[in-house]
């Protein structure tokens, strides 16, 4: 394993600054890049475009911040790595547009020696977890894993969970509704949280595992026609 990874896995997140090479090739030189589908672009550049949700409907290229979660959450086997490399900072860098990590293991500790109850139903009861508009080119059914495995590995985002949870009829609805907002709860209050502010070409890395990330409130300027404002590259390892 290249010890950029090994570096990610012990402490969560790493981040290297002035990464000359393209993403890609960054990418490609730390491990096995992730792609949702074979043929998919391995790439997904994240801009801010402005703030309407209605014209911008991807949540993450509007200015708001982020809620914690782990990336392709739907995914039997999610990307291990996320890697962050910044194209263009916020214009109100270093204070906006901030990257956000929030390592999990002593959420585990205390739900473990604390809240056995929280505990088990995040271990134990499959949430329905939905990719709006994505979803229907990725999976057929609604896909339903628990928050956290036998390897209190992560897999969470609440604005995936919450909507189709909020629909089902089933007896454990508001339990399980609540076991995510305590969840997301718990990561703020007992989570290692990291704010990261990357400037051009500076790379994070971290471990979609072990870490529920975030990105905070970014803003955005006109210059004439132009919209100035943040832009990074996202890349995934398996
Ligand atoms: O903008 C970022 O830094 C991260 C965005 C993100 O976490 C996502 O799109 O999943
Ligand atoms: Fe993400």
């Amino acid at each position: 394993m290249h010890p950029l990874l090994r570096e990610t896995l012990a402490a969560g997140y790493t981040v290297v600054a002035d990464v000359r090479l393209a993403t890609l090739e960054f990418a490609r030189s730390l491990g096995e890049v992730f792609t949702a589908r074979p043929d998919d672009e391995p790439i997904v550049t994240v801009k801010i475009d402005g703030d309407d949700a209605a014209t911008t409907s991807y949540a993450s290229s509007r200015c708001a911040e982020l809620s914690l979660h782990t990336d392709y959450a739907t995914f039997t086997e999610p990307p291990r790595f996320t890697i962050t490399r910044c194209i263009e900072p916020d214009p109100d860098y270093p204070n906006k547009g901030r990257s956000i990590v929030v390592k999990i293991d002593r959420v585990v500790e205390h739900l473990r020696s604390n809240e056995p109850g929280l505990d088990r139903i995040l271990r134990t009861s499959p949430v329905p977890f939905r990719r709006n508009a994505e979803h229907e080119r990725f999976h057929g059914e609604v896909p339903r894993f628990p928050v956290l495995d036998e390897q209190s590995r992560v897999r969470f985002d609440a604005t995936l969970i919450t909507p189709v949870l909020g629909g089902e009829d089933r007896p454990d609805r508001a339990e399980l509704l609540d076991a995510v907002s305590r969840f997301e709860r718990l990561c703020h209050r007992h989570g290692e949280r990291v704010e990261v502010a990357l400037d051009r070409c500076d790379v994070l890395i971290i471990d979609n595992r072990r870490v529920v990330h975030s990105r905070s409130e970014c803003t955005y300027r006109r210059d004439g026609e132009r919209l100035v404002s943040r832009e990074v590259d996202l890349a995934f390892l398996c």
